[in-house]
């Protein structure tokens, strides 16, 4: 039986997703996609999922699109095919899930490896680990939302100098840069990680959910759009549950028990 390239687990609210080709230092292939695409639906359905934890089997996080694949020489070979099809539903979906996604950066991110943990909500990464953007020595664009994140994320004098020069970036700069949340030590990630994942789940989902929406219609928005789409949001947020268990709590002086309603 051949091993599965993506291991899912579920546990106290958190869905912990585990990219599963340690030998390719977890690059995408077909396969892959496909499970990865399986573990979403599953994720998108369950709604006792309040969290997502995403992280990488072994010494790598991923190295991207699996070379291997590319290996023959095919002149009806369409990157632009494999993107519409594989890397950019991959990338929207993540970016529209209603829930909070961690991304734990166990080791090298490269390639749409690295723009895969960089659309996630949270990045933490082992201080061992690096993110490269590898594109350019293959001569390619980056793709999976890398020309879109890395000049919002570092501004654009250092998006261009990852993108064209394609140095590994270490995880430390990476966190000085403003690229991902935070950079901890390598024999503490998974434990920060998971504690983080439960702490989300227990938030108000709802609320964190329409957080990321808002967060990611401003990149299109001017400032009255936004002001507008604050308006509708919070009038959604203010009809959850969770909003007035929180205003309970916070008069009763006690911690919130929210429900993700
Ligand atoms: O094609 C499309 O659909 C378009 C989409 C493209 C998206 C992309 O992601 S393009 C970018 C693809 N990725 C890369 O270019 C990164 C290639 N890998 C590397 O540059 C290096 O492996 C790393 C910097 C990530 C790590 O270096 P190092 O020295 O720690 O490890 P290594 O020795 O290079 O790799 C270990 C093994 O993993 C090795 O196999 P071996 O020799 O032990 O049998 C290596 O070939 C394999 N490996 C690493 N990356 C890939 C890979 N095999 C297939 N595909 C890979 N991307």
């Amino acid at each position: 039986m051949t091993e599965p390239s993506i291991l899912l687990e579920i546990a106290d609210r958190v869905a912990t997703v585990t990219l599963h080709r340690p030998e390719r230092l977890n690059a995408f292939d077909e396969a892959m996609h496909a499970q990865l695409a399986q573990a979403l639906d599953r994720i998108e359905l369950d709604r006792a999922i309040r969290a997502v934890l995403l992280t990488g089997a072994g010494r790598a996080f991923c190295a991207g699109q699996d070379l291997g694949e590319r290996q023959i020489a095919d002149p009806t070979l369409d990157l632009g095919a494999t993107l519409d099809r594989l890397y950019n539903p991959l990338i929207r979906r993540l970016q529209r899930l209603e829930r909070p996604v961690l991304c734990a950066v166990n080791g090298v991110a490269a390639g749409a490896g690295a723009n895969l943990a960089l659309a996630c909500d949270i990045v933490l990464a082992a201080r061992s680990a690096s993110f490269i953007q590898a594109f350019c020595k293959l001569g390619l664009v980056p793709d999976s939302g890398g020309t879109f994140i890395l000049p919002r994320l570092v501004g654009p004098a250092r998006a261009m100098g990852l993108a064209m020069i394609g140095e590994p970036l270490p995880a430390e700069q990476a966190e000085a840069w403003g690229l991902i949340w935070r950079c901890v030590d390598d024999d503490r990630l998974m434990e920060e990680a998971h504690a983080l994942a439960a702490h989300l789940a227990t938030q108000p989902t709802r609320g964190l959910g329409l957080t990321k929406r808002a967060l990611h219609a401003s990149a299109g928005n001017g400032l009255d759009e936004q002001l507008d789409l604050e308006r509708d949001l919070q009038r959604e947020a203010g009809r959850t549950e969770d909003y007035q268990e929180g205003v309970a709590a916070f008069l009763g002086k006690r911690q919130p028990a929210f429900k993700g309603r």
